[in-house]
């Protein structure tokens, strides 16, 4: 017969073993759990499924400050365009322009909702090829200046340039002066931006076809080649009114223009004098892209025609060097903006 103190002792202990194994099996478990939690706090993507392959999760950084170089990294991405395509690939080729309906600025600024302040623009995609500052030389042409806003804004972004439109506005009721209107818009526009393309622009001439892009070439540009007023040919070939265009350099190396042209007439020719004695050549578009229409007036008061023109045409490659952006002064009267153009009111003083 067996002692029943020793049955008692021997499941005593293995009571005992057990309770210590189960103590032991719960602190195992306990430690690993309290570890995977701590991991997952560290790295919370590890187990959201949006993370991808493993690599990827090791890249996730886990400090807050390569946190921000994260978000910085995007967000230069984001905004490293491409340079716009040249041509622009929105072009539409010839347009249809005419006069018989009237155009109100309300409706242009509706039509326009990309402006900005100052008839400012530019592509919001790709980055300009070019910097533009349009010139108008201005004054009491109010209905004209609707027109060319109205058809020339549409074109222009087509265009995808990085412009603005600045009306100079000559003060008082002195004899006119276009070319020194220029070269105040030279001036202020550069006072505002970095451009590097100036485009000079009669208020009443409108493209035919945006494929005439208001940029600058190699070499200085006559856009208006192909006007309706003149049969839709050169008057002459030395022609260099309406609209042109030229860099900071070309308009720079003739000193840009001159002064001191009152009235109608010749301004132009000067200019074209300046440029041909630099040696430079004027670039053009064939006759269909530069086809252009002019809106139709009757000669402007204060604006006769100059008698003094044939004389200083005949001198300018004597005068350029003192006369024009090295020489020029003016004051500023007044500056107003509106989403459709800059305009500014000047005071270029008199004959
Ligand atoms: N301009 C004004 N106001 C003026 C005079 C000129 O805004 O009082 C500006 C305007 O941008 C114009 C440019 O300067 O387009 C050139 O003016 P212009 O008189 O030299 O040339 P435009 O072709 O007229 O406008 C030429 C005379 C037309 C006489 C027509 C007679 N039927
Ligand atoms: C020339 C003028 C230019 C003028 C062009 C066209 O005779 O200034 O006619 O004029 N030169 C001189 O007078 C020296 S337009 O028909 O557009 O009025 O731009």
């Amino acid at each position: 017969m067996r002692d029943p103190n020793v049955n008692f002792n021997f499941l005593h202990k293995t009571c005992t073993l057990v309770v210590l194994l189960c103590c032991l099996h719960i602190c195992v478990t306990v430690v690993y759990y309290v570890r995977s939690q701590q991991q997952n706090h560290q790295n919370p993507r590890k187990l959201d499924g949006h993370a991808g392959t493993s690599e990827a999760i090791t890249e996730v950084p886990k400090s807050s400050s390569t946190l921000l170089t994260f978000n910085i990294t995007v967000t230069e991405k984001d905004v490293q365009l491409e340079k716009c395509p040249d041509p622009s690939p929105l072009l539409v080729g010839p347009l249809r322009i005419e006069f018989s309906n009237p155009v109100s600025l309300e409706q242009t600024t509706n039509e326009n909702p990309a402006l900005q302040m100052g008839g400012r623009f530019k592509p919001k995609d790709c980055i300009a090829l070019q910097k533009v500052a349009i010139i108008i030389p201005f004054r009491k042409r109010d209905e004209h200046l609707k027109f060319w806003l109205y058809y020339l804004h549409p074109i222009l972004q087509r265009q995808q340039l990085d412009y603005g439109v600045y009306v100079i506005n000559q003060d008082g009721e002195e004899t006119f002066n276009r070319a020194k209107l220029l070269n105040v818009g030279y001036a202020e526009a550069l006072k505002e931006y970095d451009y590097e393309c100036f485009v000079f622009s009669d208020v009443d001439l409108i493209p035919m076809d945006d494929r005439n892009t208001y940029k600058c070439f190699n070499q200085p540009r006559h856009l208006s080649v192909s006007m309706d007023k003149f049969g839709f040919r050169l008057p002459y070939n030395q022609y260099f009114g309406g609209v042109s265009s030229m860099s900071k350099d070309q308009y720079l190396k003739i000193n840009g223009f001159p002064n001191n042209y009152w009235g109608w007439g010749g301004e132009d020719d000067d200019i074209y004098n300046r440029l041909s004695s630099k040696g430079m050549v004027i670039s053009r578009p064939n006759g269909v892209i530069g086809k252009c229409r002019m809106i139709r007036h009757e000669r402007d008061q204060k604006n006769d025609p100059n008698p003094q023109r044939f004389d200083r045409i005949a001198h300018t490659r004597e005068t350029m060097h003192t006369d024009g952006i090295n020489s020029l002064s003016y004051n500023v009267v007044k500056v107003e903006k509106n989403k459709l153009f800059t305009k500014i009111t000047v005071d270029v003083g008199k004959q």
